[in-house]
């Protein structure tokens, strides 16, 4: 059975400049119009990163390694309550378009799988943690959890629990970008399954129609809670779908953090060139369950390990790194000052205090209406 196309399929199979571009249709240039960012990325498949830049992409995927697994730890512990979902698997995508942001004009917003979104936006790990666990000190006071967080200060628009209502209100943001001249642009991240909601069409046909500043980006990670995208999507070429709107697409492996920050690049500029909104599709994958409470019958046990030993975007970078002659004891103590932080984020948020109760009522509507 062919499951989906990530992987150890065509694309992680083979660098964007191998693979075979389509036929090209009767109308030529229109076909080329919503080609033609990824047949940039084909020409240039690899952003040309320096030894620096590599190592500050290695360094906040392992942060984002890290944070996940400690926060799997507290759940396990009974720290954290509620719903959880973690990202680990994914770290190449987020760190990698979100490198190619502006942090001080540019929005994000994604759903509840948001925790990697915020650190590598440079959110405090601590704020994070103490959110998680429900402490008072959390970015969203302890009120929000894992699935709701939320930072104005750091253009970071949540953490949402509605599947594919991040994607509107995305599209509202870059309004909000274009209405004020600020210059931004907003990055709006939803899922394969998320994909398939009719709120997503909407809302692309006002970006297209708006010439809004909006990267749509899909994080392909095969699955749905345990729906495989080829049993949930007539069309899983997700990048297509923003065609009937004229919005170009772009396929990218999202396993490789230095195609993911090419494409990025190509997109920004694209968008900020006031051209319209951008559709992206990352192939990537999710190691752990859905949710914390994932039974995970729904693939193998030889997928995931396939994935993690052939394809982990972190051992990557790692492997490119060594090769280009990066001292090894460099990592070490990269990987140990991650460590350190991610204690320090679980420690703080285990002694801060729960919400006060006078925060019961704040930040909550209460009014009729
Ligand atoms: C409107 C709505 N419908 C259903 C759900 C239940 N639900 C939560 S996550 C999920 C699957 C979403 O999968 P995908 O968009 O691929 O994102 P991923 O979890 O893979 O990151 C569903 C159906 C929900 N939260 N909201």
């Amino acid at each position: 059975m062919q499951l989906f196309q990530t992987p150890g399929d065509t694309i992680l199979a083979k660098p964007a400049s191998s693979r075979k571009a389509p036929a090209k249709a009767a109308d030529g240039a229109e076909n080329f119009a919503l080609r033609s960012l990824q047949e940039a990325l084909e020409k240039n498949p690899r952003f040309a990163a320096s030894d620096d830049e590599l190592l500050k992409f290695y360094e906040q995927m392992l942060l984002i390694r890290r944070f996940e697994e400690k926060a799997g730890q507290l759940y396990g512990l009974g720290l954290i309550g509620g719903f959880c979902h973690l990202y680990i698997g994914q770290e190449a995508v987020a760190v990698g378009l979100q490198s190619a942001l502006d942090e001080s004009r540019d929005s994000v917003i994604t759903g509840y799988r948001d925790h990697g979104h915020m650190l590598a936006y440079g959110i405090d790990p601590k704020v994070i943690m103490a959110e998680l666990t429900g402490r008072g000190a959390g970015i969203s006071k302890g009120k929000g959890g894992s699935m709701h967080m939320f930072s104005v200060e750091h253009k970071f628009y949540g953490g949402h629990g509605i599947v594919g209502a991040q994607v509107p209100l995305g599209a509202g943001l870059a309004f909000a970008h274009q209405y004020r001249e600020d210059g931004g642009l907003c990055m709006a991240y939803f899922g394969d399954g998320a994909a398939n909601q009719g709120q997503v069409y909407e809302a692309f046909n006002m970006a297209a129609l708006w010439n809004l500043p909006a990267i749509f980006v899909v994080e392909n990670n095969g699955y749905a809670m345990g729906t495989a995208v080829t049993r949930g999507s007539a069309e899983t070429e997700f990048h297509r779908r923003g065609t009937a709107f004229r919005i170009p697409g772009m396929k990218v492996n999202g396993m490789d953090v230095l195609e993911v920050r090419a494409a990025a690049e190509i997109a920004v500029a694209h968008v900020r060139a006031g051209k319209g909104p951008v559709l992206m599709e990352l192939h990537t994958y999710r190691y752990r369950g859905h949710s914390m409470s994932d039974p995970a019958k729904y693939r193998t046990r030889e997928e995931v390990q396939e994935m993690r030993e052939n394809h982990d975007p972190i051992d990557a970078a790692k492997a490119e790194l060594l090769k280009r002659g990066v001292a090894e004891e460099r990592l070490k103590e990269i990987e140990k000052q991650i460590r350190s932080i991610v204690n320090e984020s679980a420690d703080f948020a285990e002694n801060s205090p729960e919400p006060d109760m006078a925060e019961l009522y704040t930040d909550v509507l209460v009014e009729s209406y």
